[in-house]
């Protein structure tokens, strides 16, 4: 609940980390780790032969690394889970589900680890603790008596293991389903389609080496000094080299302008180092017109002074479709471009001169500030387009750069992690294994909460994650999920999943990243970052109880629970030993030759990228220009359009605190961020309730009683939390193509609370 007296406003920061960031990250490990457990997970994580940190997936440094490489951000993500308060039974005896289910998501997370398998029986008021045999049991008599494996959906969040994941989808396929949704769906989707069509390959095509070389650094969409912490550090480093930045954000985010190096004397001073030279304050969704604009401004550069501009050779080369584009740019008027964008011409010229001026070393980094929107395809094709104008890509200091989320959510659908795998990967682990992989495609996240919805699916299974919390429309998916027979979960802490379930409910707690799996130093398991580098994580913490198991175990134990002695595939034999999973894994995916031999290399290994060597695995074998028309999001006169966004203490849907810091926003998550001169017009006086409606078609969304903040953003524009704001974004509302929630483009207004 909102308390109107608490909430503290100041000026947003100007730069980012530096000592507050330390403090930050001392207070919340020592708080929940206590200063022994706590200080050892710092020292281990992002260490080679240590574990991966749990948060996001900015790659490690392949060589020097700091002697603590990790972040505030990192540390608020192993302090909760290396806490060791637990969820046990005595917990779950104390507190009804409808108890816990009135608690916020922040109280969830501090009630600590989940320490036993846990059953919530059809009728009842209490979660009970069950032996892992018969938790077992119960799900494969629940999937053995569906009368199609397509009625039971396996989702999948970005934090699970290579291991674990490729076992997971195996699982899942010998079973009879393509049904494998995942976090990846409402995340980079867009990205991992705009690019797969635009240059054949579905993963960014940089190392962190070329952002060190580049002339030019593009960061849309982002928000790094919140998400990607250690990414700062690159941009420092870049700076210092004569790299220039530019940042492209509604939101003027600390993180961009200005970073103070936690580890540095210079930070302890006072003093940050600038990052963005130039800050344009796009419209929300108004991407696709900018980076039409500054084609523009290359093409008029170009047409006066030919051959100085674009990469003539390359385009004539590489690509396919360039003139079509030249003639689309062309027409396309300035003054369009400018309201779309809502950014004035002069300051795309600036940029375009900018680009122009450099060796065209460009690189483009992104996040959900490109993803989430209903055109977001066809916006990161005109990201492309420019890259291929200059023949940015594949060449060092150039490329694309989608900033991954979870740490191994790349790696997941390296795993095979997807509803619609390409036949040539079924093939090979059918071929491998003695499966027979459905070929039927799956259902993405939207399509398997439809599904859920219709009735049509009655088991839902998570590999992780909250998927109430994180799917659009939490009224409409919380009604799909209580419309299955069973929902079960494997996870660490408890979420508001668990409390909005099937007829029947599953908890499988799991181990942690950073625990010890296994007798001895333990096993280790693989991960993939956001640049392809694939690398070992070795868990050195006690385990938080004695009754979990690794998410690995539980896949096995399921599987040969669910196949009996029929299957071909010797379960629990590859989860003795994980090397066996990963000689498996290597003869079925590319790239993963001698994996277990690459895996244990200090630094990890790369993957194979075509687009990174200028081979083009698209149809035509080219690089292809995008023509989409250039569309914006349009409200209704009047209203506003709302993104929305995380703050500085929560993991997606794991709420640290309720401060973000940066944004000069304190002890309150109620709130909508809105500009002051909106608000003006709609009467409404800073850090009163409100209640904010979304539309969609005939459809209205409510959320009642937020904060309404003034925050300097262009005009017609609000921002709120993820996970609370997700009541307002429609169900059907989705990316074209790739099917991504649009959370990042919600029409809606707002109007004063009734007094209470
Ligand atoms: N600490 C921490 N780290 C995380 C996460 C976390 O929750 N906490 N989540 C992880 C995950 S799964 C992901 S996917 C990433 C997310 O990382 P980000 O994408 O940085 O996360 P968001 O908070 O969604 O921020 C979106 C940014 O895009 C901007 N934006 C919104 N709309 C537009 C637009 O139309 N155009 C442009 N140019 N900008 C726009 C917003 O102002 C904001 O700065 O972070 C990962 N890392
Ligand atoms: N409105 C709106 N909605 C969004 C977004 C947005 O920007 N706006 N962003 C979207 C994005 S980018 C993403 S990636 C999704 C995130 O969607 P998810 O990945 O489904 O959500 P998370 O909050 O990351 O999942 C947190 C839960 O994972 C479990 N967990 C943590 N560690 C482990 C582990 O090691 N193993 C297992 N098995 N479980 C573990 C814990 O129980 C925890 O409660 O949300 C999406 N939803
Ligand atoms: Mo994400």
């Amino acid at each position: 609940m909102i308390d109107e007296e608490k909430l503290k406003q100041s000026a947003p920061k100007t730069w980012a980390a530096g000592i507050p960031a330390v403090v930050s990250s001392l207070n919340h490990i020592f708080r929940e780790s206590g200063p022994f457990r706590g200080t050892r997970g710092l020292m281990e994580m992002n260490q080679a032969g240590g574990f991966d940190c749990p948060s996001c997936a900015w790659p490690d440094p392949d060589d020097h690394r700091s002697v603590a490489e990790f972040c505030e951000n990192g540390a608020k993500a192993l302090a909760s889970e290396s806490t060791r308060k637990l969820a046990d039974p005595r917990f779950f005896a104390k507190y009804s589900v409808a108890e816990l289910a009135e608690q916020s998501d922040l109280w969830h997370d501090r009630q600590g680890r989940i320490s036993h398998p846990m059953l919530l029986r059809e009728g009842a008021s209490h979660y009970e603790p069950v032996s892992w045999e018969d938790a077992f049991q119960i799900i494969a008599s629940h999937l053995q008596a569906l009368d199609s494996p397509d009625r039971a959906i396996f989702y999948t969040s970005g934090r699970a293991s290579n291991e674990a994941a490729f076992l997971y989808q195996l699982f899942v396929r010998s079973y009879g389903t393509n049904n494998l949704p995942d976090c990846s769906n409402m995340c980079h989707e867009s990205s991992g389609l705009a690019m797969k069509d635009a240059v054949g390959v579905g993963k960014g095509t940089v190392s962190l080496e070329d952002l060190l070389e580049a002339d030019v650094i593009l960061c849309v969409g982002q928000n790094p000094g919140t998400n990607h912490p250690r990414m700062l550090t690159t941009l420092e480093a870049a700076v210092k080299k004569g790299t220039k930045i530019v940042a492209i954000n509604p939101l003027k985010e600390a993180g961009l302008i200005g970073f103070a190096h936690p580890q540095h004397v210079s930070a302890m001073l006072g003093r940050s180092t600038p990052l963005a030279s130039q800050f344009l304050r796009v419209k929300i969704n108004g991407d696709l017109a900018l980076f039409r604009g500054i084609a523009k401004v290359l093409f008029e550069a170009e047409a006066k002074s030919p051959g100085s501009v674009l990469d003539q050779a390359f385009i004539s080369e590489h690509t396919a479709d360039a003139l079509s584009y030249r003639s689309l740019v062309e027409e396309t008027p300035w003054s369009q471009i400018v309201e779309r964008s809502g950014v004035p011409e002069e300051e795309i010229r600036t940029l375009g001169e900018t680009l122009r001026r450099g060796s065209k070393r460009l690189i483009t980094c992104w996040a959900m500030g490109l993803t989430q929107h209903r055109n977001s395809v066809a916006t990161i094709r005109e990201v492309i387009n420019v890259h291929l104008l200059l023949g940015a890509i594949g060449k060092p200091g150039a490329g694309l750069c989608p900033v991954r989320g979870h740490s191994n959510v790349q790696g997941d659908r390296t795993m095979g992690i997807f509803e619609k795998m390409p036949e040539s990967f079924l093939a090979a682990l059918d071929r491998k294994t003695g499966i027979r992989s459905p070929r039927k495609h799956g259902y993405d996240t939207v399509a398997s909460i439809l599904a859920m919805h219709r009735g049509e699916a009655k088991v839902f299974f998570a590999l992780g994650g909250n998927f109430l919390q994180a799917s659009p429309d939490t009224e409409f998916t919380g009604q799909a999920l209580r419309n299955c027979d069973l929902t079960c979960h494997i996870s660490t802490k408890l979420n508001r999943s668990h409390l909005v379930t099937g007829k029947t409910a599953l908890i499988l707690p799991c181990l942690g990243r950073s625990e010890r799996d296994g007798t001895g130093d333990g096993q280790f398991v693989t991960c993939e970052n956001s640049m392809g580098v694939v690398q070992m994580s070795r868990g050195i913490l006690s385990p938080a109880s004695r009754d979990l198991l690794s998410e690995v175990e539980i896949i096995a134990r399921l599987a040969e629970a669910v196949h009996g002695e029929k299957s071909p595939v010797l379960w629990r034999w590859l989860a003795e030993d994980y090397d066996r999973i990963r000689s498996v894994i290597e003869c079925v995916i590319p790239g993963f030759e001698n994996y277990n031999d690459r895996a244990t290399d200090p630094g990890g290994f790369y993957l194979p990228n075509s687009a990174k060597s200028r081979v083009w695995e698209t149809p035509n074998g080219k690089a292809s220009f995008s023509l989409a028309p250039m569309d914006a999001f349009e409200c209704a006169p009047g209203r506003l359009i709302l993104q929305t966004i995380r703050s500085h203490d929560q993991f997606n849907t794991t709420i640290y605190g309720a401060n973000d810091r940066y944004r000069g926003i304190g002890n309150a998550r109620q709130v909508i961020l809105v500009n002051p001169d909106d608000l003006l017009e709609r009467g409404i006086k800073p850090g009163t309730p409100v209640d904010i409606t979304s539309f969609w078609g005939e459809q209205r969304r409510v959320l009642k009683r937020f904060l309404a903040i003034p925050y300097e953003m262009p005009r017609g524009s609000a921002a709120a939390y993820f996970p609370e704001a997700n009541v307002l974004v429609p169900v059907e509302s989705q990316a074209e193509g790739s099917g991504t929630p649009t959370s990042k483009s919600i029409e809606i207004d707002i109007a004063h609370s009734e007094p209470v």
